[in-house]
């Protein structure tokens, strides 16, 4: 349906994390990030960007969301004509990177038009493939083997239908021989968040030994190409997450070889139009996809709950249960789990859960109207 946006409203809300979150390149205590609420004739759209609160996972972080947000896409989308919400991402192409900040706009678009069709964000995306998302969960790197062995137990006992673990240089092979001896039979992931080069191939063969599912992102951020020939030496599936930012690189990257699975984050890739774009590339190609996280509050998550039903999400994604995060969500009900490791979806217009207004006015830290 069409619209035409009349008030775009920014929140940057600050939340701690239950448990500190290690990758590669840093560690997590609290988040930081941009709500997006996009307004028309009375309805609101949400979006969350899903940018770290540093340029340590991608060049974006919670501050130059906020201004690309406010002074670059924000002018650009009001008062524009819109047929549908397919046409916002185009209108913000220009912008060179900050995929996340015109991801999290773009998205709220997606929200605002599927409440205004009374039809659940999922179906206005296209999705609807399942009715239940399956859930994996992504295991940051802890101070101690056991305490990794503690987590994952908790994990299994939860459901969760496959465990990935964070590695790099140092906690790699020995720590995933010891995960292997002690849980044989689940299904195990690593992912590097870029923290090898091609100098380590022989150190990353030595992972094939553990059957792992796949692994995620070992080469530089921006590199496609130095997975070509780590992918033509490892028997394990190697699935790019970082370097891949929209259709036409996941299109470069199965032609060269680079990968036999793709990662698809909203935000990484700039929104739901590009996601689309991206799932579709891959399911032409049979590469199968899976949704990943970025330790998302509520909106975000509901957000990549509607975008796993698109029909090649085969995989069990990062999106988990909002209390793995947080003590309070801001959304309700808060997202959880079955006893299968999936989450189900709903019925309802929009994302799908309720705002809790009391305690996002309690979180939020600024806030800004641009009309
Ligand atoms: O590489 O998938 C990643 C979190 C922050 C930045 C990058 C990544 C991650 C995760 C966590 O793995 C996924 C989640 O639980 O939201
Ligand atoms: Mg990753």
């Amino acid at each position: 349906m069409p619209f035409q946006i009349e008030q775009i409203v920014l929140r940057q809300i600050r939340m701690p994390l239950v448990h500190f979150f290690e990758t590669s390149f840093g560690r997590t205590y609290e988040r930081a990030m941009v709500l997006v609420e996009v307004r028309s004739g009375g309805v609101s759209g949400w979006g969350e960007v899903t940018c770290g609160e540093n340029p340590f996972y991608n060049e974006e972080w919670t501050d130059s969301a906020w201004l690309i947000a406010r002074d670059y896409v924000a002018p650009r989308l009001l008062g524009h004509e819109f047929g549908s919400a397919e046409e916002v991402n185009a209108r913000t192409a220009h912008i060179r990177g900050h995929n996340m900040a015109r991801g999290g706009v773009e998205a709220a678009c997606w929200d605002l038009e599927a409440r205004l069709n009374g039809v659940p964000l999922w179906k206005q995306i296209g999705g609807g493939a399942r009715r239940e998302i399956p859930c994996g969960v992504s295991i940051g790197i802890q101070d101690t083997v056991p305490q990794l062995l503690k987590k994952i137990e908790t994990e299994v006992n939860d459901g969760y239908q496959r465990i990935k673990m964070k590695i790099k240089p140092g906690w790699d092979v020995d720590v995933i021989r010891e995960v292997r001896k002690e849980f044989p039979g689940i299904k195990l992931m690593a992912d590097a968040n870029s923290a090898y080069t091609l100098k380590d191939i022989d150190r990353l063969r030595r992972l094939d030994e553990f059957y792992l599912m796949m692994i995620e992102q070992p080469l530089a951020h921006d590199e496609i190409i130095d997975h070509v020939p780590l992918q033509a030496a490892l028997q394990t599936p190697i699935c790019l997450d970082e370097c891949i930012r929209s259709a036409h690189q996941a299109e470069q990257a199965i032609r060269m070889k680079a990968c036999g699975i793709i990662n698809i984050k909203l935000g990484r890739v700039g929104g739901f139009g590009e996601a689309k774009r991206v799932h579709d590339v891959c399911q032409a190609n049979n590469i199968p996809v899976w949704c990943g996280g970025m330790l998302e509050a509520g909106i975000g998550r509901a957000h990549n709950i509607a975008l796993a039903t698109l029909p090649n999400f085969v995989l069990p994604g990062d999106v988990s249960a909002s209390k793995r995060y947080w003590k309070r969500d801001i959304i309700t009900p808060w997202v959880e789990t079955t006893p299968q490791g999936t989450i189900a979806i709903g019925d309802e217009a929009g994302f799908g859960y309720a705002i809790d207004r009391e305690f996002l006015k309690e979180v939020t830290v600024r806030e800004e109207s641009v009309a």
